[in-house]
This record gives C-alpha cells, sequence and structure tokens, in this order.
C-alpha cells in the first residue's frame, strides 16, 4: 500500500474541478495481493512512484501523485485521479499514454489491467488539436446528405500494379461509390510505386469527374518509416490532386501518435483516416490487459484524426459488440456517453466512425441501424469487389441498399428491379464470414 496514492475521500467537486483526468481500469491481482493496495501501487507507477517511496519527493512533487479514488472489488474496477499537470502541456496524447497506459502493463502483481473509460476535464481539451477537417467537410465535398459515405478498399489488399488499383478505384466511382481506401499495409512497395500509383489515381478521377460530374474521395496510406517521408509523399498526394479529393490514412497504432499528431499539424485541411491495425492486441476481450475501443477512440478524437476505425458491432468479420457503439458516439457527439463517464467535448470537432471489415451491402441497413446515425464512413472490401458482376456492380448493389434503406424498404423488396444488389443477396446472404 502507498498511502499517499490514496484519494478515497476526494469530493465529486474535488475530481471535477478540472484539475484531474479520471480513468477506470479494470484491474485483476495476482493471489493474496490486497485490491486496494495495489491500485494505489498503480497509480503510483502511473504518476510520480515507483514500488516504494523515494527520499527525493518533496511536498510538490507529492501533489502531483495519481490517487485511487474508488473502487469496485467485486466488479474488479479501479478509479485514478491523475493531476493533468503531470502531462505535457503541449497537447501530447503520446505521453499521456505512458503515464496511464504504460508501465502498469508490465508490473508483476497483476493477472489483468484493462482501461476502460476516461474523462478529460475542459481545461487539458483546451491543449488538444482534435479533429480539423471533419466528415461535414468531406460529405460536403461529395454532395452526400443523410446518409453514410459509402466506400470500398482495394483488394487484393496487395499486389496490384499501379494501372490495375487504379483501374479497381475507376471501377467502383462510376458504380456509385464514393470513397476507396488503400488497405492498411500499402505503401511503397516495388510492384507498385506510391508516385506512380498516385498519379494513375489522379487520372482515373479526373475520368470519372468527366464521365459522371461526381466529386469523389481516395484515401491515401502515406504512413512511412519517418517523419520526413510521411510527409514528402503527403505533400506529394497534395501536388497531384484535387483538394477535397484525397485523404491521409495513418496506421495509428504501428506508426503511433505522433504520427497522428504530425499530419494533424501539418495539414489540417486534409482528412486524417486513423486506421488501428494491431489494436485488437490491446482491445480484444480475451485480452486482460490493454483498454477498450472507446478509449482508443477517444484518445483518436483528441489526437486530431478526422476519422477513425470503430469496428461494425459484430455485424462484420471482426471481433466487436455493444462497445463499437459507444465508440461510435465517442467519435461523433458533443456530450458522448461512455461506458462509465459523460464526456462534453467542448470545442473538439467530431471524428468520424469508419466501419469496415467483413462488410458487404446486405449489411449495411443493420449497421445504420446499430449505430444509430447515418454519420459515418462504411468501407467494404470483399463485399464489393467479390460481387459476382465484379466491382461497379458491388458498389452499385452497396448504393442501392442505401437506397433501399433511405426509402424505408427492405433490401429483398428493392431488389425486385435492382439487379446489382439482387445479386448481391445472393451471394452474399450464403456466404459464412
Ligand atoms: C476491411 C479491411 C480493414 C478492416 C480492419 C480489411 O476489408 O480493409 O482493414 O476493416 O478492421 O483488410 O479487413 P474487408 P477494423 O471489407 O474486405 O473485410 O475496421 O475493425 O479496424
Ligand atoms: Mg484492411
Amino acid at each position: 500500500m502507498q498511502k499517499p496514492y490514496l484519494g478515497l475521500k476526494m469530493t465529486e467537486k474535488e475530481l471535477h474541478s478540472g484539475k484531474y483526468l479520471l480513468a477506470v481500469f479494470c484491474m485483476e491481482p495476482e493471489k493474496g495481493e490486497d485490491f486496494l493496495g495495489l491500485a494505489t501501487e498503480v497509480a503510483a507507477e502511473s504518476s510520480t512512484g515507483s514500488n516504494m517511496r523515494v527520499s527525493t519527493a518533496t511536498t510538490f512533487s507529492d501533489d502531483l501523485n495519481a490517487r485511487v479514488y474508488k473502487v469496485d472489488k467485486r466488479k474488479n474496477l479501479a478509479y485514478f485521479a491523475y493531476p493533468i499537470d503531470i502531462f505535457d502541456r503541449g497537447g501530447n496524447v503520446q505521453n499521456i499514454m505512458t503515464y496511464i497506459a504504460g508501465n502498469v502493463y508490465g508490473m508483476g502483481n497483476l493477472k489483468g489491467l484493462k482501461l476502460l473509460d476516461v474523462w478529460f476535464p475542459p481545461r487539458m481539451l483546451k491543449r488538444h488539436d482534435g479533429p480539423s477537417y471533419t466528415l461535414k467537410d468531406m460529405k460536403k465535398y461529395l454532395g452526400v446528405k443523410s446518409r453514410p459515405i459509402l466506400g470500398t478498399i482495394v483488394k487484393p489488399k496487395i499486389g496490384l500494379k499501379a494501372k490495375e488499383f487504379a483501374q479497381v478505384c475507376y471501377e467502383f466511382w462510376t458504380g456509385g461509390g464514393d470513397f476507396v481506401k488503400f488497405d492498411e499495409p500499402q505503401a511503397d512497395q516495388v510492384f507498385c510505386p506510391f508516385k506512380e500509383v498516385v498519379v494513375e489515381i489522379a487520372k482515373q478521377m479526373k475520368r470519372v469527374k468527366k464521365e459522371t460530374g461526381k466529386n469523389k474521395v481516395m484515401s491515401i496510406n502515406i504512413s512511412a518509416a519517418d517523419f520526413d517521408t510521411m510527409i514528402e509523399r503527403a505533400n506529394y498526394v497534395k501536388s497531384k490532386m484535387v483538394k477535397g479529393s484525397y485523404a491521409f490514412l495513418i496506421d495509428g497504432i504501428t506508426a503511433g501518435w505522433m504520427a497522428v499528431q504530425t499530419m494533424r499539424r501539418k495539414f489540417p485541411d486534409v482528412f486524417l483516416h486513423f486506421h488501428r491495425a494491431g489494436h485488437g492486441a490491446f482491445t480484444r476481450p480475451e485480452n486482460h490487459f490493454g483498454f477498450s475501443v472507446p478509449i482508443l477512440t477517444a484518445f483518436g478524437r483528441l489526437s486530431g484524426a478526422s476519422g477513425i476505425h470503430t469496428g461494425t458491432a459484430g455485424i462484420g468479420k471482426m471481433k466487436g459488440d455493444k462497445e463499437d457503439v459507444v465508440a461510435v458516439h465517442t467519435a461523433l457527439d458533443k456530450v458522448a456517453k461512455g461506458l462509465y463517464f459523460e464526456q462534453d467535448w467542448k470545442d473538439i470537432k467530431p471524428c468520424a466512425p469508419i466501419a469496415s471489415g467483413g462488410l458487404n451491402p446486405t449489411k449495411l441497413g443493420a449497421l445504420i441501424d446499430a449505430f444509430g446515425t447515418t454519420d459515418f464512413i462504411t468501407t467494404m472490401g470483399a463485399g464489393c469487389h467479390a460481387h459476382p458482376d465484379g466491382t461497379r456492380s458491388g458498389a452499385t448493389a452497396l448504393v442501392q441498399a442505401c437506397e433501399a434503406w433511405q426509402k424505408g424498404m427492405t433490401i429483398d423488396e428493392y431488389a425486385k428491379d435492382h439487379t446489382e444488389l439482387k445479386k448481391a443477396i445472393g451471394k452474399f446472404r450464403k456466404t459464412a464470414l
């Protein structure tokens, strides 16, 4: 037990005074460990301390101790208050994570430690960028109203050459789709050089605009080995494509918070797409260490991502449940109901939920209903390219599924005189995930 890290007598007023970031963890002690004592060890390790009191502590440093302000042993919940002055004042998500989701995961006397929810005081929100270019801006560019943005991921995941890749984009766009993204590992591969593929995409986009009169968006992965290369790739896209027609995709988990925040600060006029490949290692329920999907989403929004993958609430192929819906609202709402806290995001703009993974046109309606909003982007990879008549028909089927939802009709009814949708139903209803 480290008593200087106890705060069980803290009042609601004190906790919400603006001085503290609040967090709740599911904490599972090793056998024989005292729950409250262990919670104080976690508070010490994630703020000022170590495994025992040090002689160098001062009255001032003691004031910066994180405090355990509540525990619920039956549910294994431990609540912490972190003085916000311990954090880098430069609006640095990487720094916050290093404290609260850092060394504590390695502590020997724990069987589990999962960060479930956080609450940021208004003073802290002021330090952070939050999103700049938003879903609203993208919808305006695309001319999309009262429906989700309909997208795809180029598949195969990797292996198409530049011209072939851009042709797939063309097919999807002319089929009626709005948005295409790079799959997350595509970067500057030898058989599909970054610059070459950007030029090909720009050409096809121009062609689509000429043929359909419509604006389209391409989300391009600019994650790279170092920041200079990342910025160079972003600038290259900027030099070849029309403003509004491109988004920058960052592999937020593997490239890291600094990559996300660098892009947010360098390119505030571009939609920043946070792909979360790797998040399952932290968020899966089977894993007792890590953080929840709403936590990743909250920090994604704080860091300035314009959009972040929030899952499909179990409707698609990836592991997911009702926490995905909480994440959707953590991303979007001004006052968001989290798993434990209610967050007023004040001036921080909304971040777009991105629903992807094992989706196809037959699942769109269920997705909209589960989320309770049309303010999201959905991308369906195999769900479009595996259509019996190819990508273009896959895109059309997706548009038709959306029209059916907008008209309040079932897809089966609507499919009676919409061939692409009919064929999509025939294909995807039978396909096991
Ligand atoms: C979807 C996807 C995305 C996943 C990631 C993929 O493709 O491009 O990376 O959605 O999961 O490669 O699987 P499909 P999440 O539409 O063909 O499944 O969005 O949950 O982070
Ligand atoms: Mg992918």
